[in-house]
């Protein structure tokens, strides 16, 4: 660093970032001068949206260089979280409001010729992820920043994120996400790289104390480069980092030899395959497929970031003992359990430390967070494949997994059965690394995300574990969702609206002052208000379907939603189902009887994994069902039934805030937690749903009277699949019905659809569409009977916001930093 006696020179000219309105257009135009080399005569929306990010990027980094600067000198205890997804979206509207300059952007703009809104509108979105456990790790970051935690995120600079989706001719196709030729938010450092190992052999010999070691050698060497986005909290100096690791050829490893050669393919293929690794994001959501890539972008990134972390912990010349009293590491999910296997190998194999000692390191400093108790979602990977690519890292696995043993046999003596049901290696051709086993026993804490998922995982999946370790190592940490972003962001009115009753936005900070907005429930102005914001997002919702879809939807209509990930689990099947159900109603209503009827829009949103047929069926028939129910004249307004393509965060801050009712309906006991519907009810949105996930904490939030329930209950849900299996199993009446419709080729060529059918009628309804339909139609009754009643509506509407507070990931991280983590936050003067 610069001697002390030089240091004034540089405060003298330290950046500082604009502060108003006059400044901002100062260092846009500045921007768009020089930077992007353009001007007055050729700033496109685009360019006016390059120079705004860039004003609004220096300010962040200003505060961010602050940050890390005081983080580093105080040297308090670090969080990171490794996560393979980071679901962002976009960046510029969350910057401007978390620094507090929207308005100054707003004005500036303005006067240089933009509306704001449209330069918003150019960001292509971050979307470094699949769907709830990707946005989930971003709306973490956004929390961590807020309330000051010395935290930093880490994960993989995919080329590609998830795919766009198209929808042509019903059918959903995949286009590639290339988001990367503009990306104004991350700082490359090309000064912070490190050369990661694969494949070679691992060698045993003795030092010349006699002590055996082991050298990984051999195999080949691909680079890791650092990439820093900055996360600004909200109403604070901090902003902390999120660095993403990209993959080259190791300099090297370029072989210069074969390009003289003449050889140019072959030397140009061993790049590209160095490149592949953080090329693209795996598309699947709560399924595991075991390919040899992606256990190499897992070791690849696990193994930078631990080396960044050891680094970072080495500076400080404390000794290892004190490594977990300043490193707190959780693992969103498996993807990153190598990181225990990889610290274990670097504090044995590179620092000398004997195995216990290190062992008790590594359990002191992870955590681990379950998301799914989907058993095709749970992480399993060969030994040969592992053998080949970390032949290091296997024999660590076998050997946590031996002393392991060897403790569960001291506490249960001759309990065979219950050493192979807990083996970290299943016992089958080939033999697998059972993932979850081995996070569980290398973490001092492992949570679930939602009441009734932690008590799941207790009792299924895990129980053994509860058994041989005891209770306590088990904890709930409920999730939420950032009010920034899916309120204040996504829904400005709404935000404004409650912030004139509380006297500011301090709400934004503590979620639970909503409370104070109740009292309004009675409030004859506020109440008509709350309802106009609503119809004004539905507006714009229905512009947008307009412009999108070419349909045009009432606002008037009860919009009704389901937007997520395509899953059998999640039950589109049983909205599209019941959709038909209502569609063959009104179709032999008299014209008195369809009077009464209140009009509904459907709204589908959600992407499929590219191999996953039964999803993709699903999205073929909605859309079948659509062009049907939209085209008949007979039907009239009375039913709609949009699809909307593409589905990602910039979209849900779009159409969230538009719903009246939303459909989180998923077969009890699947859906871990679930977040959107969170987002739903904090912007106003009743929410239909089961008994599942956090659907059940909102519930007891927000009280019964606010929720529209059905369906089976968790603890039934086995005995119904077993009486199907073995008692016969009769379909559903008016299941039957739409069945028969389907069939008889009313929405196309029934042939498309016939496995969907046969996989509830013939095949054992495993996820209980035809147990669940009576119940799910007779609750969307109410549905509509109690959409007729307006004000009691907003009511329920208003008082549901107002009993939200629970659900902001500020409480969820502070229940993080305190019965996992134990730190604490950092301040930033
Ligand atoms: C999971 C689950 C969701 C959960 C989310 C965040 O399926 O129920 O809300 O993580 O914990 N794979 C996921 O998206």
């Amino acid at each position: 660093s610069i001697p002390e006696s030089l240091r004034e020179t540089w405060r003298k000219h330290s950046a500082q970032g604009f502060v108003d309105k006059d400044g901002f257009e100062r260092e846009f135009v500045q921007h768009i001068e020089t930077t992007l080399a353009r001007s007055l005569y050729n700033c496109d929306e685009l360019a006016a949206y390059s120079g705004t990010a860039l004003a609004f990027r220096d300010k962040l980094i200003i505060e961010w260089n602050k940050t890390q600067q005081r983080q580093t000198f105080v040297d308090q205890k670090r969080v990171y979280y490794l996560s393979l997804e980071f679901l962002m979206g976009r960046a510029l509207d969350n910057a401007m409001l978390n620094i507090d300059k929207k308005e100054a952007a707003r004005d500036g703009l303005g006067e240089l010729g933009f509306r704001i809104e449209d330069i918003i509108n150019q960001e292509h979105d971050a979307a470094l992820g699949n769907g709830g456990l990707g946005r989930l790790a971003a709306c973490l970051l956004d929390s961590m920043a807020t309330l000051n935690y010395p935290a930093w995120g880490y994960g993989l600079r995919y080329r590609y994120g998830i795919f766009k989706q198209e929808i042509i001719d019903g059918y959903q196709v995949e286009v590639p996400d290339y988001w990367l030729d503009f990306n104004p938010w991350e700082f490359p450092r090309h000064d912070v790289t490190v050369d990661i190992q694969f494949y070679g052999q691992s060698i045993r010999h003795q030092d010349e104390n006699g002590k055996v070691k082991y050298d990984w050698v051999g195999g080949e060497i691909v680079q890791a480069v650092a990439y820093d986005v900055p996360i600004p909290g909200y109403g604070t100096k901090t902003t902390n980092n999120l660095r993403l690791w990209s993959s080259k050829a190791s300099s090297g490893e370029f072989d210069f030899q074969k390009f003289n050669a003449g050889e140019y393919e072959s030397a140009v293929s061993d790049q590209q395959r160095a490149e592949a690794i953080s090329a693209v994001l795996y598309p699947n959501d709560n399924l595991d497929r075991g390919k040899e890539l992606r256990l190499k972008q897992q070791y690849f990134w696990c193994a930078a970031s631990l080396w960044d972390i050891v680094r970072r912990f080495k500076k400080t010349k404390r000794a290892w003992s004190e490594f977990p009293e300043q490193v707190a590491i959780q693992l969103n999910d498996t993807h990153p359990t190598l990181a225990i296997v990889e610290l274990q190998r670097i504090l044995v194999d590179q620092e000398g430390l004997e195995w216990d000692e290190a062992w008790r390191i590594v359990v002191g400093t992870f955590g681990y967070t379950n998301h799914t108790v989907l058993p095709e979602a749970l992480e399993k990977w060969s030994v040969p494949l592992m053998q080949n690519l970390l032949p290091r890292h296997i024999q660590i696995i076998y050997d946590i997994n031996l002393f392991f043993l060897q403790y569960v046999e001291k506490k249960f003596p001759r309990d065979r059965d219950l050493l192979s049901q807990v083996s970290v290696i299943e016992e089958s051709q080939p033999k697998m690394v059972r993932m979850a086993y081995l996070a569980i026993i290398g973490s001092h804490k492992v949570n679930g995300v939602a009441e009734l998922h932690s008590d799941l995982i207790q009792t299924t999946i895990f129980k053994n574990f509860v058994k041989i370790y005891g209770p306590d190592k088990f904890t709930n940490v409920t999730n939420g969702i950032t009010p920034r972003r899916w309120l204040h962001q996504a829904n400005p009115r709404l935000s404004d609206l409650i912030a004139s009753k509380l006297g500011g936005y301090d709400f934004l900070k503590d979620l639970t002052l909503l409370s104070g907005i109740e009292r309004y429930v009675d409030d004859a102005d506020f109440c008509k208000e709350w309802s106009e914001i609503k119809t004004a997002n539905k507006v714009r919702l229905a512009r947008h379907i307009k412009e999108t879809t070419g349909y045009t939807v009432p606002p008037t209509a009860l919009f009704d939603i389901q937007v997520k990930r395509i899953h059998e689990y999640k039950r589109q099947q049983l909205n599209i189902f019941g959709v038909i159900h209502r569609y063959l109603k009104i179709k032999s209503m008299t014209p008195e009887e369809r009077k009464k009827l209140v009009p509904r829009v459907l709204i589908f949103g959600g992407k499929a994994a590219p191999g996953y047929w039964m999803a993709k069926t699903i999205i073929h028939l909605i859309n079948s069902v659509g062009k049907v129910v939209n085209n008949d004249s007979d039907i009239g307004d009375l039913l709609k039934v949009i699809f909307i393509e593409d589905y990602n965060v910039s979209k849900a801050e779009i159409i969230i805030p538009a719903s009246d009712i939303s459909e989180h309906i998923s077969t009890a006991g699947t859906e871990a937690s679930g977040t959107s519907n969170m987002k739903f009810v904090l912007n106003g949105g009743l929410i239909i749903g089961t008994l599942d996930g956090a659907n059940i904490e909102i519930t007891r939030e927000i009280t019964e009277s606010n929720v529209f329930l059905f369906g089976n209950l968790a603890e039934d849900v086995e005995e119904l699949r077993q009486s199907h299996r073995y008692a016969g199993f009769t379909l559903d009446d008016n299941l039957a019905k739409v069945f028969d419709a389907i069939q008889s080729n009313t929405f196309g060529d029934a042939g498309s659809f016939e496995h969907l059918i046969a996989s509830i009628a013939d095949h054992g309804d495993y996820y209980l569409v035809s147990d669940d339909f009576d119940s799910y139609i007779k609750t969307q009754e109410i549905v509509d009977r109690d959409f007729k009643k307006r004000d009691e509506w907003i009511a329920k509407s208003i008082t549901s916001v107002a009993r939200m507070g629970f659900f902001s990931t500020d409480r969820v991280i502070d229940e993080y930093a305190e019965s996992i983590w134990n730190v604490e936050p950092l301040v930033v003067e």
